[in-house]
């Protein structure tokens, strides 16, 4: 009753910013995402029934099992098992980096956890699993380009095998503002932002579009998607009251330096860090400029990542 797997984290070029039903964690909108290679979690389950409680070592330290325990109800009533189980998650980029790992680290627990438990889910199973405890994991089942219906599970839209793409991530440090967490930010935007139901409806149209760009292979095309759906996305949660504001001073000389280059597009989530879109040709330029922006303290390079895997 034990498994390991490991998923790689994933970037939304269509934006996932508010929910439906907070229960079920189902979101409002559909999103759409680019896997990364560069950043990892493995995980590690095993259902022990000598356990009294469940039990979560988060890169080597112990750590509060609340949150994984309640989501490792939903794996064991699939199952039909009553045992608690040993969770040791690790990623390999630090998790105090502020990059969101809850997509990477959900996805590979669903994939340990169901083999754990004796459960053979097929990936649409997999990925609902993933989103019952975070919604951008449901994205991280899958490598390559993955599609997230509202309906709360996602499917792999294209594996991109044959397109250059990289992703530049600009960790911006120092100084960082207190830390808003995405699940409770969206539900104060959802409440509180008039421009949270405007940012609701540029949803469509961006997942349209985004997938013609995709289908083209069209960058320029998915670049201005994916700039437009980040600034959607935190217009509505800044005007959220009071404000949600990840950006730091860096953040904007990110954007700043990114807009004098051709091949750039530039995406932010629930933090300060910048994630540039772009492709290998351009990646060594784009990787320079970033690193020469004050305030960013350190730069990763990325090609596109593969599917959550068993190991
Ligand atoms: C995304 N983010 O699409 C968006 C953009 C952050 C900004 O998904 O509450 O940790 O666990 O479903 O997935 C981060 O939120 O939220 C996120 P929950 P999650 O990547």
């Amino acid at each position: 009753m034990r498994a390991i797997a490991r998923a790689c984290a994933n970037i939304a070029l269509v934006k996932y910013w508010g929910k439906r039903d907070a229960a079920r964690n189902l979101p409002a909108e559909g999103s759409l995402s680019l896997t990364l290679a560069a950043l990892t979690t493995r995980a590690e389950v095993a259902f022990d029934p000598a356990l009294e409680a469940d039990e979560l070592v988060l890169d080597g330290a112990p750590a509060d099992a609340a949150r994984v325990s309640r989501w490792l109800d939903g794996v064991r009533a699939r199952a039909g098992i009553g045992h608690r189980a040993r969770v040791v998650s690790d990623n390999d980029f630090p998790t105090a980096s502020g990059l969101a790992s809850s997509a990477s680290a959900y996805a590979a627990l669903a994939l340990a956890a169901s083999r754990a438990a004796g459960l053979q889910l097929d990936a649409r199973a997999l990925s609902e699993l993933a989103r019952e405890g975070s919604g951008s994991a449901a994205r991280s089942i899958f490598g390559g380009f993955a599609l997230m219906h509202r309906e709360g599970w996602a499917e792999q839209l294209d594996p991109a095998g044959d397109w250059d793409l990289r992703m530049v991530i600009a960790i911006v440090g120092g100084g960082v503002a207190k830390k808003v967490s995405s699940r409770d930010a969206m539900t104060l935007c959802a409440e509180t932002s008039p421009l949270y139901a405007g940012w609701l409806a540029s949803v469509p149209g961006d997942l349209a579009a985004a997938r013609a760009a995709i289908a083209a292979r069209d960058l320029p095309a998915l670049g201005a998607v994916t700039e437009g759906s980040a600034m959607a996305m935190h217009a509505a949660a800044l005007a959220s009251r009071p404000s949600i504001r990840y950006w730091r001073p860096a953040t904007l000389a990110v954007l700043d330096a990114m807009a004098e280059l051709p091949r750039a597009w530039c995406t932010m989530d629930a933090g300060p860090h910048v994630k540039i879109l772009t492709d290998a040709a351009s990646a060594d330029e784009v990787a320079a400029r970033a690193r020469g922006v004050d305030g960013v303290t350190q730069v990763i390079v990325s090609g596109i990542g593969g599917p959550a895997e068993l190991l």
